[in-house]
Order: structure tokens, then sequence, then C-alpha cells
């Protein structure tokens, strides 16, 4: 059985799409982002980052204490080498899928999620911000759309490549961006909506009902909130036993 820390977000669907299409038996753990309860010292100490998706694998290969796995693409790598499956196996294919894995863990994941925090968390009036990572975005989204002009997956086949990339190019519209910009991509988010493991993904942990205080145009935070995420408590969680 897998413990999973989670919220409903994109980094999160994508551990939940692997479980799912992986059919590795899972418990969901839910977090309250807002309210803190991933700063908590118990939570912590499965991921020292205070940050979500995390799991527990409490059946791991070396048969030892329960592993605790952070970052969402060290996650998915766990996984697909759990199920022996979702990563190709092949050296050559193998390498192709795990830099476009990486590319979305560092370079597409962080952009998002710096045009979200600027266009919809911090305060009005940041144009230059707001300008510099949604320009950003849109250049990671051409590349990713040029790449999936001539093939079906971002790989050589379906893989955890396509597993990170799909929350994030499926939810731009969140920062305004319109997925009609990107025909390719947009074919590739349709494609894989069809499959079902990303249907029941979805029905696991993104039909929440906190999930309209994540979705927000411009997100209302009480003061602590605020603290809580992007303020003085962030840091005195990090700093404290
Ligand atoms: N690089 C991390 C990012 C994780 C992350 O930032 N998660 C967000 C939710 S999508 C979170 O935990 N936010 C709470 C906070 O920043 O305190 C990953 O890919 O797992």
């Amino acid at each position: 059985m897998i413990d999973f820390h989670y919220v409903p977000s994109g980094n999160n669907l994508k551990v939940a799409i692997a479980l799912e299409e992986l059919g590795l038996p899972y418990r969901l753990v839910k977090h309250d982002m807002f309210g803190g309860s991933h700063q908590a010292p118990e939570f912590r100490r499965v991921n020292p980052n205070a940050k979500l998706p995390a799991i527990v694998d409490h059946a791991p290969a070396d048969a030892g204490e329960p592993l605790p796995v952070f970052e969402s693409g060290a996650i998915l790598l766990y996984l697909a080498e759990k199920a022996g499956r979702l990563m190709p196996t092949e050296w050559r294919r193998r390498h192709v899928a795990q830099q476009w894995l990486v590319w979305q863990v560092a370079g597409l994941g962080p952009m998002l999620g710096q045009a979200n925090h600027f266009v919809r968390y911090a305060p009005e009036g940041q144009d230059y911000a707001v300008e510099r990572y949604l320009r950003e975005a849109r250049r990671l989204l051409t590349v990713l759309d040029r790449r999936l002009r001539q093939r079906e997956y971002i790989a050589d086949e379906y893989s955890m490549a396509d597993i990170a990339s799909f929350p994030w190019a499926a939810g731009v519209r969140s920062v305004g961006i319109a997925t009609d910009d990107f025909p390719a991509l947009a074919q590739w988010i349709a494609r894989i909506e069809q499959r079902p493991a990303v249907a029941a993904a979805r029905a696991a942990i993104m039909q929440d009902d906190d999930r309209a205080k994540y979705m927000q145009a411009r997100a209302r935070l009480t003061p602590q909130e605020w603290s809580t995420l992007f303020g003085d408590q962030l840091l005195a969680a990090a700093r404290a036993e």
C-alpha cells in the first residue's frame, strides 16, 4: 500500500494518474495547503521540502522500512520502476523520455507556477513579472507543441513524460493562455483525456469541495493563509525543528 499525500492541483494529478495507470493500490491523505497542514513536523518527516505531492511506500523493493518519496518527477520515476511500466526500458528511448520529464519539472512547471503566482496571487500591478513568466510559459508550450506535431506522445511511447506535462498543459487557461494557440498540444491533451486512468485520477483528487479555492481567477486569501503560503509563516515553518 502507498500513502499518497495530496492537494487537488496539477503536480498532484501527475501522481494520481501514474498510480491509476499502474494499478498500484494507494490510500489518499488529503492536506489543507491554505491551512498549512503540509508544514507540520510530521509531514516534514515525509517531505522535508513541505510541498505536495509526496508518497510513502509501505512495501518498498528492498523490503526495508516504509520509504517516503517527494518531488513529483522523482515519484513518477519511482512508481515506473516499482511497476516496471511507463518508462521505456530500451536505453535510447529511456533517455528521451527522461529528458522530457526533467524538462517539465525544471521548466514548464516552475515557469507556469510563477505565471500562476503573479497572475492570480500577487498584488496587482506587477506587469514586468506577469509578462516575463507568461512569455516564458508560451515559449515552453510552443516547444511542446512543436515536439507533438509529428508524434502521438512526447517520447516514443506513452510514458511518465506525458503524465508529467499533461496536468500543467491542460490547466493553462488558469493563467489566461488558450490551448487553441497550440493545435498539436490541444490534440495531445484531448488524446490523454480519453484515458480511463486520467478520468479516474481526476475523480479521485480533483472533484473536491476545496478545488474551487484552488481555481479562483484572483485568489482571495486571509492574511493567515497568505503568510502560510508566501509570507513569514512559510519561512518559520522551514526553520522549525
Ligand atoms: N517541485 C515540486 C513542486 C510541489 C509544489 O509546489 N506543490 C504545491 C502544490 S501544487 C504545494 O505544495 N504548495 C504549497 C506551498 O507552496 O506551501 C513537485 O514537483 O513536486
